[in-house]
C-alpha cells in the first residue's frame, strides 16, 4: 500500500499526457489541408496540388505526393519543383501533388511552362481550397526573388505574358503571421526583432522587411498589431508523442506483470 500515490501520481501524470495528446491530434488533424492551382492557356490547364500532412516529409513522400505526367505536344504544363530529387528512373524533379509536414515557413517552387504557344496564362485558385489553411498563416504567390504576386486569401488568380516554351518560376509561401525570425513560434524573440525595426522604412538602417507583417513598406503599430493577434501560436510537430508515451505505458504495464522468479 505505500507505493499506492507513488503509482497514482504515474497513473494521473498518464492521463493527463495522453489527454494533451488527443487535444494536440485533434489540432493537427487542423492544419493538414490542400490547395489545388490551375496553369490555363487558350483551350488547355494543368492542375497542381499543394498541401500540409502531418506524416509528410519535404521529400518525395509514396503515400503522398504524385510525378507530373508527360508533357502534352502543345498546352500548358504545371508542376512543383524539387531539383535535388533524382531525375531517374522516373522523375521525381517535377510532382503535379506536393505534401510537406506543417512547419512555418512553408515553401513550394511552382513552374509553369507553355508547350508550343505562347499568350496570356492564368494562374488560379479556390478560395474554398485557401480556407482550409489555418487563418494564422498567411498565404503568398511570389516570383522567384521573393517579391510578391499576390496575396492568395485576397484574390483568386494570377495571370501574365509568357512565351512559348519558356519556364516560369514561381513561389508558394506559407507563414505563421509573425513569425518574423522564420522558426515555428511567435514569442518574444520576434517581438524583440520588430522592436528593433519599428518605426522603419527601406530608407532606414534598422529596417528589416520580415518585420513588415502587412507588406505595406512600412514598420508601425499594424505590424506589432498583427503580430500581438498570434501571440504564443506554434506549428504543432507532435508526432512522435503518441509512440512515447504507449512506450512509457508499457514498459510500467509490462513491469507489473514480469512474473518472480521462483525461488530455489
Ligand atoms: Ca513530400
Ligand atoms: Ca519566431
Ligand atoms: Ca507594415
Amino acid at each position: 500500500m505505500t507505493r499506492t500515490p507513488v503509482t497514482m501520481f504515474l497513473v494521473m501524470s498518464l492521463l493527463f499526457a495522453i489527454s494533451v495528446e488527443l487535444v494536440a491530434l485533434v489540432n493537427a488533424s487542423a492544419t493538414e489541408w490542400d490547395v489545388v492551382l490551375t496553369a490555363s492557356i487558350d483551350v488547355y490547364s494543368d492542375v497542381s496540388e499543394f498541401g500540409v500532412r502531418v506524416g509528410a516529409t519535404e521529400g518525395f513522400d509514396a503515400a503522398y505526393d504524385q510525378v507530373d505526367p508527360p508533357s502534352p505536344p502543345v498546352g500548358v504544363v504545371s508542376y512543383f519543383w524539387y531539383p535535388s530529387n533524382p531525375a531517374t528512373p522516373v522523375d521525381l524533379r517535377r510532382l503535379s501533388v506536393s505534401m510537406i509536414p506543417p512547419s512555418s515557413p512553408m515553401t513550394w517552387t511552382y513552374n509553369v511552362r507553355p508547350v508550343s504557344i505562347g499568350g496570356t496564362i492564368v494562374i488560379a485558385w479556390s478560395a474554398s481550397d485557401i480556407a482550409t489553411i489555418p487563418t494564422e498563416f498567411s498565404v503568398y504567390l511570389s516570383d522567384s526573388s521573393g517579391s510578391i504576386l499576390a496575396d492568395m486569401r485576397v484574390v483568386t488568380e494570377y495571370s501574365f505574358t509568357a512565351d512559348a516554351d519558356t519556364t516560369y518560376d514561381f513561389t508558394v509561401q506559407v507563414e505563421l503571421v509573425g513569425d518574423v525570425n522564420g522558426d515555428g513560434k511567435v514569442d518574444a524573440s520576434d517581438l524583440l526583432d520588430l522592436s528593433e525595426a519599428y518605426g522603419s522604412d527601406s530608407s532606414k538602417p534598422n529596417w528589416n522587411s520580415d518585420c513588415d507583417i502587412n507588406n505595406d513598406g512600412k514598420v508601425d503599430v499594424l505590424d506589432l498589431y498583427a503580430l500581438s493577434k498570434n501571440y504564443g501560436e506554434t506549428v504543432q510537430t507532435i508526432t512522435l508523442w503518441l509512440p512515447m508515451v504507449l512506450s512509457m505505458l508499457g514498459v510500467l504495464v509490462g513491469k507489473r506483470k514480469l512474473p518472480r522468479k521462483p525461488k530455489d
